[in-house]
């Protein structure tokens, strides 16, 4: 594929593989960077033998030739991030071209505290999140209480800050949870020596990107969480606090909209979803846990059993059309394999009349919601994994994927067939 600036997002409710495809794509790109969310994201990348889970730190960074950048729309929890660059640093993987924005907000421990405590007193109302602290940290930015990667870094500014902040969240830590109140001093301890070994990776990265789109550098955008998580366009309440979308890209990293030359969406060929609120397509039965089991769908973050459907064929149309998606990749046909018939949703009634819409924003909307089905032949277990041209796989699978493109209304890019790099296919 010829990169000029090209955008991976995820078409449903996250864990599509994006990783697998920016890991990929990364092979040629000369920048990648992470435009939203924080450590609620978990990639899996296989690359050998070796397996790197990240939740921070752009999939990109196996690459040594490129810079890896996190952007203005990102939110960091220190701890977290120099804990990953240890780890990289142990296994060998050179860690120098990666840049962080000033603009970035930093995850405090009390946005940790703060986001478990809100989703305890919600009860029954509980979002699901995954309790790193993103919802209250994004909350704080929008408050303009929030605490940025330039402030710490530098220790008079964090106190500043800080000394600003305060007053607020102890009010409510104190007073609407009976918690304990933040003493400065002893958050100034904890953070100054985090913000002294993140110092050397914090700038300008709207610059940075700037300067590459004017040099024609060739640039990746890697998506977290994914187009139903989106403050906006996705399944509100139950969405994430940032913005997932293929916009996203632009809004979280000061790169205008006009740069973008592509807008990749990572289907997986079910649906999956971690977290509360409605999925039309959800099997509650056993052949979502044998698809649970099969694909390994468990959270990154948090171990939670990922919710299992056939693929929704309805909000893909959806998020093809947010997104302005330009192509796809088709991914996990190994995990479904073995099925007879697999279903893909093509429609949703409700009270018994179709819908012309995807029912986005409004998550009472998709209550009620009963998929329209097209049923499919399968593929039997073992007959993809190793192949290597896409005409070579099962003739089932094959239309499989064509149905998929033809819902999504653009070409697939990749097939994916396997955790492994090479089981991608390129370019069916
Ligand atoms: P949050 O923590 O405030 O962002 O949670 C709000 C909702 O967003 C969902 N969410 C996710 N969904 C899928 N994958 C995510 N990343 C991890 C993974 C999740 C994990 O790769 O598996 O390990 O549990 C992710 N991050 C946020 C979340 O479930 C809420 O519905
Ligand atoms: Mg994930």
């Amino acid at each position: 594929m010829s990169m000029g600036a090209v955008v991976v997002v995820g078409t449903h409710w996250g864990d599509e593989a994006k990783g697998k495809l920016v890991d990929l794509l990364a092979q040629d790109a000369d920048m990648v960077i992470r435009y939203g969310g924080g450590p609620n994201a978990g990639h899996t990348v296989h690359v050998g033998e070796n397996t790197y889970k990240f939740h921070l730190i752009p999939s990109g960074i196996l690459n040594p030739k490129i810079h890896c950048i996190m952007a203005d729309g990102m939110v960091i929890d220190p701890a977290t991030l120099v804990r990953e660059l240890e780890i990289l640093g142990a296994v060998g993987i050179d860690t120098r071209n990666l840049r962080i924005s000033h603009n970035a907000h930093v995850i405090l421990p009390y946005h940790r505290l703060l986001d478990q405590l809100e989703e305890k007193l919600k009860g029954a109302s509980a979002i699901g999140t995954t309790g790193r602290g993103v919802g209250p940290c994004y909350a704080d930015k929008a408050s303009r209480v929030g605490i940025r990667m330039g402030d710490l870094v530098s220790p008079t500014r964090l106190r500043e800050r800080l000394s600003a902040a305060l007053p607020l969240k102890n009010a409510i830590l104190t007073k609407v949870f009976e918690a304990e109140a933040v003493d400065l001093e002893a958050l100034l301890a904890e953070l100054t020596p985090l913000g002294e070994k993140l110092a050397p990776y914090v700038c300008d990265t709207q610059a940075l990107a700037g300067d590459a789109i004017a040099d024609g550098k060739r640039i990746l955008f890697e998506g977290a969480q994914a187009t139903m998580l989106d403050i906006d366009g996705g399944t509100y309440p139950f969405v994430t606090s940032s913005h997932p979308l293929s916009g996203g890209a632009t809004i979280g990293t000061g790169v205008p909209p006009t740069a973008i030359t592509e807008i990749i969406g990572v289907v997986k060929a079910y649906t999956s979803r971690v977290g509360a609120g409605t999925v039309p397509t959800e099997l509650l039965d056993e052949r979502g846990d044998r698809i649970r089991e099969r694909g390994h769908e468990y959270g990154t973050t948090t171990g939670r059993p990922r919710r299992i459907g056939w693929l929704d064929g309805f909000a893909l149309q959806y998020a093809a059309r947010v997104n302005g998606l330009t192509g796809i990749c088709v991914g996990h046909l190994d995990v479904l394999a073995g099925f007879e018939t697999v279903n893909v949703c093509v429609g949703y009634t409700k009270n018994g009349v179709l819908l012309k819409h995807f029912p986005a924003g409004d998550v009472c909307l998709l209550d009620g919601c009963e998929p329209v089905y097209e049923a499919l032949p399968g593929w039997p277990e073992d007959s993809i994994d190793n192949v290597t041209r896409f005409e070579d796989l099962p003739k089932n699978a094959q239309d499989y994927v064509r149905f998929v493109e033809k819902l999504a209304g653009v070409p697939a890019r990749f097939v994916s067939i396997g955790p492994r790099r090479d089981q991608t296919l390129v370019g069916p």
